[in-house]
């Protein structure tokens, strides 16, 4: 199939891009591409040319699918170059997203009219690279540095008109695209041509100064990441060296970007974000069920947040609570949190009235007949949880689709406790619920298809990652957080000082240390946790010491005090002797001499016992693909995005070299928590990895 045809419009060839999804830069484009013009250069019958596309968008840049296979000529910088140099004059015909080299060719054209929903950017930084087809060199040129910076770093979507305004996009239509791109390429015939390399930048007001001030600008976002300081390193070379020399550059730091490991890490996580929503069993072709209201049951910090995801989008939210006192304080901190996003400027007053009118409160269950799925966020406990079952049942409409936000609780007990068990699901939201984009959708034993569609649906709609898993103590996420965990803990008692357990996962690229973060949830959720499960149930040499903490009313941040302390009105951890005593003496009647503990050692501990849990969780069918575990750990848990999640992490070490560590630590620290996850052990003998047990088992 050729997928860049021809068809002459008067004394214009309009070629047209057709590489459905996307129409992104297959080696088929970029031959059909440069052999058109190669053609059409010499073509006494052609004065122009236009470049259109068919289907939904405008190239959205070159075939990911691509990277990482030997590169085939015609290669994209040549191609855009060969555009760029043509004598007569090549029109861009924008709709969709004109994104990476997308944008790059449409760069290399002499003109480019869009429509007025078009986009553009390069979002190559998310993909670990950076712009390597002249798009570093040439957009500065027309869009000014700091414009250009701007798009190369965030990798945003540029709306048309603010494009217009940069002088990328030269006219915006709302007639027909290509008919709009012929007239604009008849107008260009006979005039010299106009291409984007040869705009000379004023580099007076763009030196030392100003890129110092963008490093600085974005250091905190782009912490850790290889990219970024690339791209910055690229736009300098625009501002201060001719185009040869500066393509020259980007040439060179694109092929350091694409050999870091970074690159293959986040386009890893680009294919797992867009897997996760493949459910075995659920086509396109499942019955959905209709959700045009939402009941919560439940106004506190999750309910509340839960609640706002709907009413964003539209949907109407009926919340219910015991007490009118407790149902006011929910609706009032709602209204606090679109206050404050008012205050930012990202809503009006108007808007957040709007919102708020989404929002029905009630003291009743009767109430929530009319609703399509409710979801409960009470107290976590089992008892509690089967008597709202019980409530909901009785007052629930039939086709009501019933959900718990638990985060550990078993499902399939909640379900059973129901006369309608194929409704139920769990939906396990993460705090800050009106933020966190992870949602956990947990499919029951008998939970059926069209509630797990429409939910795999609903996520999308309310603009979460929806991971599905099974039934299992945590699920995919807490489930693997518990032995990460006792891991940091456990070296706490051994020798490592609570920063130093923190900055090395921080130093990892975790956005903060386990300390910190317990403390934030309050060190007491912990240990009233381990108080209803019993010492043999758990690791205490783990615990005591964080158990005597909460003993001496150090709950946490909550309280200004917890594994650190805290200065009035201050979030930062500050290290605390009396907590380091605790410590020492919690060591020594455990007869353990403490010794400091290497950073790497302290990284190693917790990734391994991160990785072995996911292995089991995988093996045990509770998640269906290695690559779901990590869109849970970068989307919920700050694991960092450049390492692509703990299990694509794990292959880059290498399964043979994870199991073999992991029988070390059972050498070393005992079998009890440090049992190999079969599947590991299975893949690693078999030379597998876990992007192969995907492959093989996910389609
Ligand atoms: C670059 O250009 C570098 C150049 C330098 C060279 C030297 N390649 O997101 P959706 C697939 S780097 C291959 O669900 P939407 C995607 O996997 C590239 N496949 O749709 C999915 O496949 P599935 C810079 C791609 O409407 C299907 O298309 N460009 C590519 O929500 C639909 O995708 C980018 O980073 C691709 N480039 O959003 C743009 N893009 O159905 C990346 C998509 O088999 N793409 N697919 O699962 C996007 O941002 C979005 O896809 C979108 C459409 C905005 C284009």
């Amino acid at each position: 199939m050729t997928t860049v045809s021809k068809a002459m419009h008067g004394r214009v060839a309009v070629l047209t891009v057709d590489n459905p999804p996307v129409n992104a830069l297959s080696h088929s484009v970029r031959e059909g591409l440069a052999n058109q013009m190669t053609a059409l250069a010499g073509d006494d019958g052609v004065d122009a040319i236009v470049i259109a596309c068919a289907g939904r968008t405008f190239i959205a840049g070159a075939d990911i699918r691509e990277f990482g296979a030997p590169p085939k000529e015609p290669h994209l910088p040549d191609v855009v170059n060969q555009i760029e140099a043509m004598e007569k004059p090549v029109v861009a015909a924008i709709h969709g997203t004109a994104l990476g080299g997308g944008l790059e060719v449409a760069l290399s054209c002499h003109y480019r009219v869009a429509v007025e929903s078009a986009k553009i950017g390069l979002p190559e930084v998310h993909l670990g690279i950076l712009p390597g087809a002249g798009g570093t060199q040439r957009l500065p040129r027309i869009a000014g540095p700091a414009n250009a910076i701007d798009a190369i770093l965030s990798g945003r979507h540029v709306k048309a008109r603010e494009a217009l305004k940069w002088g990328v996009i030269d006219e915006i239509t709302d007639g027909d695209l290509v008919e709009a791109a012929i007239a604009t390429a008849e107008k260009a015939v006979g005039k010299p041509p106009r291409r984007t390399g040869e705009i000379e930048i004023d580099g007076d007001a763009f030196g030392p100064e100003f890129f110092a001030g963008v490093r600085k600008s974005v250091a905190k976002q782009t912490r850790g990441y290889f990219a970024p300081e690339r791209c910055i390193q690229c736009v300098e070379a625009a501002v201060s060296l001719p185009l040869a020399e500066g393509l020259k550059r980007e040439r060179e730091l694109f092929q350091e970007c694409a050999k870091n490991p970074q690159a293959k890490a986040l386009q890893h996580m680009f294919f797992a974000d867009r897997q996760v929503s493949r459910i075995p069993g659920i086509t396109k072709e499942t019955p959905r069920r209709d959700i045009k209201r939402v009941g919560i049951i439940g106004a506190g910090t999750m309910g509340g947040g839960i609640a706002m995801n709907f009413a964003n989008v539209g949907i109407p939210v009926t919340i219910l609570e015991v007490q009118q006192e407790a149902l006011d304080r929910g609706l009032g901190v709602v209204r606090k949190n679109y206050e404050r996003s008012a205050a930012k400027g990202k809503l009006t007053a108007e808007q957040v009235e709007g919102l708020m009118g989404q929002f029905t409160g009630t003291l009743s269950y009767d109430d929530l007949s009319d609703c399509d799925l409710i979801i409960e966020a009470v107290f976590e406990t089992m008892e509690i949880k089967k008597k709202v079952f019980g409530e909901l049942d009785r007052v629930a409409k039939p086709g009501a689709i019933l959900a718990s936000n638990t985060s550990y609780l078993d499902i399939d007990e909640i379900a059973a406790s129901t006369s309608r068990p194929a409704d139920v699901l769990g939906l396990h939201f993460f705090s800050p619920a009106n933020v966190m984009r992870l949602l956990e959708i947990v499919r029951a034993e008998i939970t059926a298809d069209d509630v797990l569609a429409t939910c795999v649906d609903l996520a999308k709609a309310i603009r979460k990652v929806g991971v599905v898993a099974g039934v299992c103590h945590g699920f995919i996420g807490n489930r693997m957080l518990s032995p990460y965990g006792r891991e940091a803990s456990l070296a706490v008692i051994e020798g490592a000082k609570p920063e130093e357990v923190d900055a090395a996962l921080y130093n990892f690229g975790m956005p903060m240390g386990p300390m910190t973060m317990s403390d934030m949830a309050g060190v007491d959720i912990g240990y009233l946790n381990r108080q209803g499960m019993g010492r043999e149930n758990y690791e205490t040499k783990a615990y005591d010491w964080v158990d005597r903490l909460v003993e001496q009313g150090r709950k946490g941040l909550k309280v200004g005090k917890g594994i650190y302390r805290y200065a009035e009105g201050d979030r930062t951890p500050q290290p605390d002797p009396e907590v380091m005593k605790v410590i020492e003496e919690e060591s020594a009647k455990l007869g353990i001499e403490r010794k400091p503990i290497p950073a790497e050692d302290i990284v190693e501990r917790c990734m391994m016992a991160l990785i072995n849990e996911g292995a089991k969780i995988l093996g045990e069918g509770k998640a269906y693909r290695a690559s779901d575990i990590d869109v849970v750990y970068v989307n919920g848990y700050g694991f960092p995005r450049y390492r692509g999640g703990p299990m694509h992490y794990a292959d880059t070490i290498g399964l043979k070299n994870v199991y073999a560590k992991i029988m070390e630590f059972q050498e070393k620290f005992g079998p009890r928590w440090w049992q190999p996850a079969p599947l590991l052990k299975e893949l690693a003998e078999a030379g597998k990895s876990f992007a192969d047990y995907d492959r093989e088992n996910a389609g």
